[in-house]
């Protein structure tokens, strides 16, 4: 088994060329069978831990941001390294053990866990599944997301459907509680919100790149939209000053409340991302 510190490929095994990529269990690259690259990555991305690589689908656990009590932002899955578990035709499973490395000294973490992520593609989709059991003792309390980076052809046309009227924590504005009054969401200044409690299927649209992404979602209730816009970009060491131009997180998690898994329980949630070429972009 290659080990995680080597990219793992994934080919459909129908020989067609959607395929992911993956750098320890951070999802680099998942191309569709027209061999369309689905994902963002900076090309000033930085692929050497414990930096996080920015772009692709970094996963953010036991903590998205800082909604827990760990003093690195995102949680720590993201920079450690998982073992490839299992990888058999068009699926690859790696997994991330509390006793393979030393959280409480390195994180301060002192939960007894395994938390592992499934990956399948199809020819236009690619499926994502976490898993986390509670192998410890005492209830684990954690938040999660999956901070997917999406390309879109143009910023200021691309488009969000499916979040009107729910309610989101701006985090510009100091986390207050405001409510989506647009049918979609447009982007043309730096935005940075967590809807909660969102419908089980959302779209990003591309009208420029006559591409529509629908993104359905279990057991992951909330939905962080970010884009840095031109002044966040600039300070942003592994980001190009103008590429805020040609991405836009849509990111699935369960953030607020956190989730609580009691000793010995499983928690699992799923991400289906599906893409539509020349689709229905109404
Ligand atoms: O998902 C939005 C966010 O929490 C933003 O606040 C911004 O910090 C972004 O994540 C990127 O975080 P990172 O730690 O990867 O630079």
């Amino acid at each position: 088994m290659a080990s995680s510190e080597e990219k793992v490929y994934i080919g459909h095994p129908s020989g067609a060329r959607a395929c992911i990529e993956l750098h320890g269990a951070h999802l680099t690259s998942w191309k569709t069978a027209n061999g369309q690259e689905q994902v963002f990555v900076s090309k000033q991305a930085v692929f050497k831990p414990p930096k996080a690589i920015r772009g692709g689908v970094p996963i953010c656990f036991p903590q998205f941001s800082d909604f827990g009590n760990l003093k690195t932002s995102h949680g720590f899955a993201r920079n450690t390294r998982w073992k490839l578990f299992e990888r058999e035709g068009d699926t690859v499973v790696l997994k991330l053990n509390s006793s393979d490395d030393d959280f409480l000294d390195k994180y301060g973490c002192e939960d007894s866990f395994t938390i592992s992520v499934r990956y399948t593609i199809t020819n236009t989709q690619l499926f994502t599944k976490l898993m986390v059991t509670n192998t410890g003792c005492e209830e684990m309390v954690y938040t999660v997301a999956l901070h997917t980076y999406f390309p879109v052809e143009d910023i200021t046309k691309a488009r969000v459907e499916g979040l009107y009227r729910v309610g989101y924590l701006d985090s510009l504005d100091g986390r207050l509680m405001k409510t989506e009054e647009n049918p979609y969401i447009l982007i043309n200044e730096e935005v940075d919100r967590i809807y909660l409690s969102t419908p089980p299927t959302l779209r990003l649209v591309d009208p420029i790149g006559k591409k529509v992404v629908t993104i359905e979602k279990f057991n992951l209730p909330d939905i962080v939209v970010w884009n840095p816009w031109v002044e966040k970009a600039k300070r942003l060491s592994d980001f190009g000053d103008n590429e805020y131009k040609e991405m836009l997180c849509v990111e699935t998690g369960h953030i607020k409340p956190a989730i609580r898994l009691a000793p010995g329980t499983v928690w699992k949630s799923e991400q289906i991302l599906t893409v539509v070429n020349n689709g229905a972009i109404l």
